[in-house]
């Protein structure tokens, strides 16, 4: 890990808090007490008198705290991040001279900043919305960042609508409601009246919108960026992340009882993979349009809400990114990171893709009411190679410039800018067409077709899961007017969806196709398809059920297994004290104890043999429910031994619960939540009752 610039550069300023070093204020004299502030004390008659303003050492720690605060950010508020690095396996030469993306001897520091978009700082993770997925690469030429989100398109496709769209699905403005959620009616009402956002929100109501870890997602760098190579060409380009793990989501029962449970999931996730090694990998792809076929395609190539189908661009894969070391501070690196689309280095250019002209003005903009004029200097965002401008002043300024030169042209030649064909940033000499308007031109009208095909390349299951996500989102719109609209729009897409929402949300049932759908599909839409390419349990979290009495041989069996395969182990016991084995001489020291985790928070369920631990595991309600809860997702349950008695008596007892209701289908479809939840099977719980 020294290997790491970025980690060695912040280093410097890393302070530990764990020293006998004496406490000083803040301008170094050492605090004899910390616990009172100054004031007359008569011990004698027991009387105290007022705080004296002399205080200096009081008010220095209340005047701090009072400024802690920063704004939050206006969107992806929400955020983990974490260093690691990017290696470049093959040079992408032949179409830019970036140094980043072209010399393979190099390892370059990256630090990457996961967010939700809607909920504010202190939302839940697992609520359904997109996720921000942006990378800062500190390269030798200067920082590089990558602002991409894990969903390929964007809602819309001018940036003067930013506010809007961001106005609309935040919350409500007359009662701040909802918190991290878009099933609302201004959302809903924002999106149908712009059309171009169709794409968009097919792909925030797949699972997509719900993934299971963000070392499971995708990522996309959205915009149409240009490469430009050593010869000067230029070729349009969008940028990829392929997670080495396989895009993996909650199903939406999990997701929202996590947003409950423990809002910190994904946090957590990315944390203790980390900590446990099992650093999170994922493969950098570049899909490349040549200049002269800009035109080729059926829809403009700046479109934002657009995706280059790989049947048309395949994405060549060129590098890895891995993210290997937790942060040592959250304010000062996650919260003080400013990413800005406007951060690239020589060999990346921007297009006209007019979103990204938007962003390029906005990310700078709001780092400044963030974190003030000197944001670029903040230890996090400072880059590895040198520095060196005429910047001067502002507040919160660090650096210390010697000398008198702080303009250019001077006198002493002192830090002149490279000129042309010197390694130093040259835009691209393109050429600009067109009367000046406010408008798009006609290519950008399409919306339907590629909402078409994002619907038609679902699994089936994906396209049950994105019914329900619509129906429970139309559900929380109160106003007609927004859901049956909606119900009209999703027609042109395809009728069976629109009608199957229809009877979800309330809306009139609709019974003609709006816009005919040619049913063609694309690779790479369905999540489905990213599996990783090895089946792996690595970093999955495994719960062993256990009370006194269980059987040592498979509980040990089982973890050496998990831990084995680099999996995450979990002893879940009646209580959190020793518990010993059934042998008298074993014995556990249990993680938690079973009220204080939920089985949302596992990928599987194992319970050993040991029929004292069976039988007091099958006696407790919660144990039960541990196990009912993890089936009805569907999730891995293995049991040995005496320990299969648990399974049996919870699932049949819950089939029991079906009886008594006298075959009501209602209790069946409590359960069928999570019927047919799981991509990879559609059974019901019913069927695999008998399979258990
Ligand atoms: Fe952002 N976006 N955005 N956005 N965005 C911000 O910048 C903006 C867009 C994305 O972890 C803000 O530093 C405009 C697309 C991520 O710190 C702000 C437009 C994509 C992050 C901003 C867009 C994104 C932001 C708020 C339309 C995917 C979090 C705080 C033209 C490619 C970065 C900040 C982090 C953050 C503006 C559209 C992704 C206000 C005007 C498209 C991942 O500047």
């Amino acid at each position: 890990m020294t290997e790491n610039k970025k980690v060695a550069d912040l280093q410097k300023d890393v302070k530990d808090s764990h020293t006998k070093q004496h406490y000083t204020t803040d301008y170094g004299i050492k605090a004899s007490d910390l616990d009172h502030w100054l004031k007359p004390v008569d011990e004698k008659n027991n009387r105290i008198g007022p705080h004296a303003l002399e205080d200096q050492i009081a008010r220095e720690r209340i005047h701090r705290f009072d400024h802690e605060r920063i704004p939050e950010r206006v969107v992806h508020a929400r955020g983990a991040a974490a260093h690691g690095t990017f290696k470049l396996f093959e040079s992408a030469e032949d179409v830019t001279s970036a140094g980043v993306l072209t010399d393979t001897s190099r390892t370059t520091p990256v630090f990457v900043r996961f967010s939700t978009v809607q909920g504010s700082r202190g939302s839940a993770d697992t609520v359904r919305d997109v996720r921000g997925f942006a990378v800062k690469f500190y390269t030798d030429e200067g920082n590089w960042d990558i602002v991409g989100n894990d969903i390929p398109v964007f809602f819309i496709q001018e940036s003067i609508k930013f506010p809007d769209l961001i106005h609309a699905v935040k919350p409500e403005p007359d009662t701040e409601v909802p918190q991290g959620q878009s099933a609302h009616n201004n959302f809903w009402d924002f999106v149908y009246l712009h059309p171009e956002a169709t794409h968009m929100f097919f792909w925030a109501m797949s699972d997509r919108g719900i993934p299971r870890s963000y070392r499971m997602m995708q990522g996309f760098g959205v915009n149409t960026f240009g490469l430009i190579n050593a010869k000067g060409e230029r070729h349009f380009c969008k940028f990829h992340w392929l997670p080495e793990l396989g895009v993996h989501s909650l199903v939406w029962d999990e997701a929202l009882k996590l947003a409950g449970q423990d809002p910190d999931f994904h946090r957590k996730d990315l944390y203790e993979a980390i900590d446990n090694k099992a650093y999170a990998k994922w493969k950098f792809g570049i899909q490349v349009i040549a200049e002269k076929d800009e035109d080729k395609f059926d829809f403009d190539i700046l479109d934002a809400t657009k995706v280059w189908p790989e049947e048309l661009v395949p994405i060549r894969y060129i590098g890895e990114m891995e993210l290997n070391r937790n942060v040592d501070e959250y304010f000062t690196e996650t919260e003080q990171v400013a990413f800005c689309t406007s951060h690239i280095v020589p060999g990346i250019d921007f297009t006209n893709d007019p979103l990204l002209q938007g962003r390029n003005f906005s990310y700078f903009d709001t780092q400044i009411s963030r974190l003030g004029i000197n944001w670029e200097e903040l230890p996090i965002n400072r880059p590895v190679c040198p520095v060196m401008n005429f910047n001067r002043d502002g507040q919160g300024r660090h650096t210390i410039t010697k000398g008198k030169a702080n303009y250019w042209p001077n006198r002493f030649e002192a830090n002149p800018p490279t000129g042309p064909g010197n390694g130093g940033f040259e835009s691209y000499p393109a050429q600009v067409e067109g009367m000046k308007q406010r408008k798009l031109a006609p290519k950008w009208k399409d919306y339907v077709s590629q909402a078409q095909l994002f619907w038609n390349s679902m699994s089936e299951i994906e396209k049950k899961h994105i019914i329900s996500a619509f129906s429970f989102e139309l559900d929380h719109c109160d106003d007609p007017i927004v859901y049956e609209r909606l119900v009209t729009r999703l027609t042109e897409i395809d009728l069976s969806l629109a009608a199957a929402v229809a009877e979800n949300s309330g809306a009139p049932t609709p019974t003609k196709q709006a816009t005919a759908n040619p049913g063609h599909k694309a690779k790479g839409l369905s999540q489905l398809e990213y599996l990783p390419a090895e089946p792996t349990i690595k970093s999955r979290r495994i719960a062993i059920l256990i009370a006194d009495g269980y059987d040592a041989a498979s509980y040990d069996a089982i973890k050496a297994a998990a831990l084995a395969q680099s999996a995450v182990p979990f002893t879940i016991a009646t209580k959190r004290q020793e518990v010993k084995a059934s042998n008298g001489t074993s014995s556990a020291k249990p993680d938690h104890f079973l009220n204080g985790m939920r089985s949302t928070m596992f990928d599987a369920i194992f319970i050993p043999g040991g029929a004292e631990s069976a039988k007091t595991l099958a006696g407790i309600g919660l144990a039960k429910f541990w196990v009912r809860e993890a089936f009805a997702h569907l999730k891995t349950i293995a049991a040995v031994g005496e320990g299969v008695k648990l399974v049996d008596v919870a699932l049949r007892e819950a089939e029991g619960v079906q009886l008594a209701a006298e075959g009501s289908s209602d209790v069946v479809d409590w359960y069928g939540v999570v019927t047919a939840q799981k991509p990879d099977t559609g059974s019901s719980i019913k069927d695999n009752v008998k399979l258990v």
